[in-house]
């Protein structure tokens, strides 16, 4: 196993009884974990429920306040839906493109957010929104923090699934220097306490093909919006 600066990778297994799978963990920051391969086992329930919530809420590039559109595509699933457009960001019950409500959170995805919050030592967690961004090669995501909850005492929880991308992790200001951390299929992040509000983004995407999911990185964050 690959020792990265900074980390320290501890092996453990996902089942018991199950000696093939195992998943390695590492901590990024002091309440900040990378569980690798934490979704896999759960990987031919995601996959569908994805398809499901993305008949309903497909798929869009939005446009920022200042009038760019991301190369992003995002969609959500659960009460409440990030959006953006030129009046700011914002968590809404109704997607804006529908009229309807965001999808409601797949059992699985539930079930994949408390998990991982629990590996990292939040108990309890119930997310309330789940972002979910499509990076076809090239696209990117540049640093920001997420600030649109109400609260930061929750974690969020990142499942990356397809391509590969190097994850940016910064400090509290915008000029802190960042690691990289790379992010592969079924790989789960979970980031809290004084780590929530540390800046962070993708750097664009390399071309590349994922078995399953074609030339694109899906990326899922749970949050607690409300
Ligand atoms: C660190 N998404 O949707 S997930 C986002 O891979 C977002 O699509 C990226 O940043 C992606 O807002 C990164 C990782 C992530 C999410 C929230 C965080 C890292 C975080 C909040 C605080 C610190
Ligand atoms: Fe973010």
């Amino acid at each position: 196993m690959m020792q990265r600066k900074g980390t320290t990778p501890t092996t453990f297994d996902l089942f018991a009884d199950d000696t093939r799978q195992s998943s390695t963990s590492e901590q990024i920051g002091p309440r900040s974990f990378v569980f690798r391969g934490f979704a896999l086992p759960l990987i031919d329930r995601l996959l569908p429920s994805l398809e499901s919530v993305l008949t309903r809420a497909p798929f869009r590039n939005m446009v920022t306040p200042g009038g760019h559109t991301m190369s992003v595509a995002l969609s959500s699933c659960g009460q409440f839906g990030w959006t953006t457009d030129r009046s700011g960001y914002q968590y809404t019950r109704i997607d804006p493109q529908t009229g309807q409500p965001w999808p409601e959170m797949p059992e699985v995805f539930m079930e994949l957010a408390r998990a991982a919050a629990d590996a990292a030592g939040f108990a309890d967690f119930v997310p309330d929104a789940c972002l979910i961004n499509r990076y076809i090669p090239g696209a990117k995501m540049s640093l920001h923090q997420d600030k649109d909850e109400r609260g930061y005492e929750w974690p969020v929880v990142s499942v990356s699934l397809g391509i590969p991308a190097m994850f940016l992790f910064g400090g509290h200001a915008r000029s802190d220097t960042t690691q990289r951390v790379p992010l592969f299929h079924g790989d789960v992040v979970v980031w809290g306490g004084e780590d929530r509000l540390r800046f962070h983004g993708v750097m664009p995407v390399k071309q590349a093909e994922h078995p399953q999911l074609g030339e694109q990185r899906i990326n899922f964050t749970f949050r607690k919006a409300r």
